[in-house]
């Protein structure tokens, strides 16, 4: 996933050298600029824009609170091991088997993996006026894979219910066919060497069921929150991102 940091480093790059040129004294590590950290991205709507599917108040401590937390464990875990700072997450993934201290790659496990999948939730969700279709193609796929669009949901709704504890429910595309997985905790399904193989894969939709997703609204009514979720899926990011596979 793009972090947008080039801009920003490169306004700060500008404003250190116009400092620089300006005579005033710079201490070194301040012009040896370490690289940018992750931060949180913005929601890409309102928070109460999936009302009444998913609640405002949810959906200000699910992104302000714990994606946020996630961003912050993150970078400290970073600073542990400067050879993985400043690299896209997916390499970061990559990377974590090779780190030698648990509790490093631990962290970066859980806190990596909930920065990825939480900034790709909220990008795949909509606004219900605004959740449109799966593409023609994608459709196709859905039903070639799953028999009907019923069917998938059907699938889908089944992962998701019977993940136990929390985690996440996926449709992927793997070696050109779509399928559909869950990972426990903040796994996903680019975590090759952590996840089994059979849940590795490109995902194209991902269903938060931790309780902290839905328990506000929805208390252990797990259920309802999943079926809730179908009015507002992005379905024209999905499609996008089946169309670049
Ligand atoms: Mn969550």
């Amino acid at each position: 996933m793009d972090m947008p940091h080039t801009r920003s480093n490169r306004r700060q790059f500008v404003k250190l050298s116009a400092l620089a040129a300006g005579a005033v004294m710079l201490p070194s590590r301040a012009m040896a600029q370490a690289p940018a950290a992750f931060s949180l991205p913005a929601l890409p709507f309102a928070f109460n824009a999936l009302e009444p599917h998913i609640d405002a108040r949810t959906m200000e401590i699910h992104h302000g609170k714990h994606h946020a937390a996630y961003v912050a464990g993150l970078n400290a875990a970073l600073e542990k091991v400067p050879e993985l700072k400043g690299k896209p997450l997916e390499e970061i993934f990559a990377g974590i088997a090779a780190v030698s201290d648990e509790s490093v790659r631990t962290a970066l496990r859980n806190h990596g993996g909930g920065h990825w999948n939480h900034t790709f939730f909220w990008n795949t969700l909509a606004p219900t006026e605004k959740s449109g279709a799966p593409s023609p193609k994608l459709l196709k796929a859905i039903e070639a894979s799953f028999g009907s669009m019923d069917d998938f949901k059907k699938a889908f709704n089944e992962t998701a219910t019977k993940r136990f504890g929390s985690g996440w429910a996926w449709l992927i595309s793997a070696n050109g066919k779509l399928r559909i997985t869950s990972t426990a905790n903040q796994d996903n399904p680019l975590m090759k060497g952590i996840v089994p193989d059979a849940d590795l894969g490109t995902p194209l939709l991902g269903l938060d069921v931790w309780e902290h997703a839905y328990y506000l609204h929805y208390q252990n009514r797990r259920a309802d929150y999943i079926n809730a979720w179908w009015g507002v899926i992005n379905w024209g990011e999905v499609s996008r991102k089946f169309a670049a596979l």
